[in-house]
């Protein structure tokens, strides 16, 4: 059994539709983060970082509990545990790990960045506004030449790649710019991602 802390936000979905295309049993603990209940010690015992997404695998290596967290590293883990969605190949997996490196450590911080200044920031300040907007006009530039080119992210398979990208590019793109009409290959891609039956069960998770 693996406990899922998450709540309904783009990183929260890349590992709940992790969970779903593995097949995995899991529990689901939502924190509502605008009453800060994810920096409660009930949670902070768990993670120090206070953030999720973060699992605890009760059946761990070893049989030992294990937790996990941030996106790349739980979706790294759960296809490793599964065999699953990651590559044996040593070229092809480090494509594949290179797009899920990109996805939380450049899309997620613009996406952040974006959120922060775009969304959260009680001033109106244009120019931060502005470097993310670009920023995320960037990043999904460099997604559209990329799908231009491959199926999936990291080539013609499916793989954790486009489990992290997929949340991304549907909720974080409604935000901003608000849909993907301005890049062709990215849209065909997110269509293709969201006809998976794993990818929208996990969508629902948790909310
Ligand atoms: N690097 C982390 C980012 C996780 C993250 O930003 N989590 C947000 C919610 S989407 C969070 O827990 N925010 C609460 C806080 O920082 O106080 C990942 O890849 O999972």
């Amino acid at each position: 059994m693996i406990d899922l802390h998450t709540t309904n936000t783009a990183n929260g979905y890349k590992v709940s539709i992790m969970l779903e295309e593995i097949g995995a049993s899991y529990r689901v603990i939502d924190y509502a983060l605008p009453q800060l209940e994810h920096l409660k010690p009930e949670f902070l015992a768990v993670n120090p970082m206070g953030r999720i997404p973060t699992i605890v695998d009760h059946d761990g290596p070893d049989g030992r509990p294990l937790t996990v967290y941030g996106t790349a590293a739980v979706l790294t883990y759960l296809a490793e545990k599964a065999k699953r969605f990651l590559p044996s190949d040593w070229r092809e997996r480090t494509r594949v790990l290179e797009w899920l490196g990109i996805i939380a450590s450049d899309v997620g911080p613009a996406y952040s960045g974006q959120f922060t200044f775009g969304v959260l920031a009680p001033e109106r300040l244009p120019w931060a506004i502005d470097y993310y907007q670009k920023l995320c006009d960037r990043m999904l530039g460099v997604l559209e030449q990329q799908l231009a080119r491959t199926t999936y992210l990291a080539g013609e398979e499916y793989t954790i790649a486009d489990v992290i990208a997929y949340p991304t590019a549907v909720v974080s793109v409604k935000r901003y710019p608000g849909d993907l009409s301005g890049y062709p290959h990215l849209a065909r891609w997110a269509t293709l991602v969201g006809a998976r039956p794993g990818v929208q069960r996990g969508m629902k998770v948790p909310r």
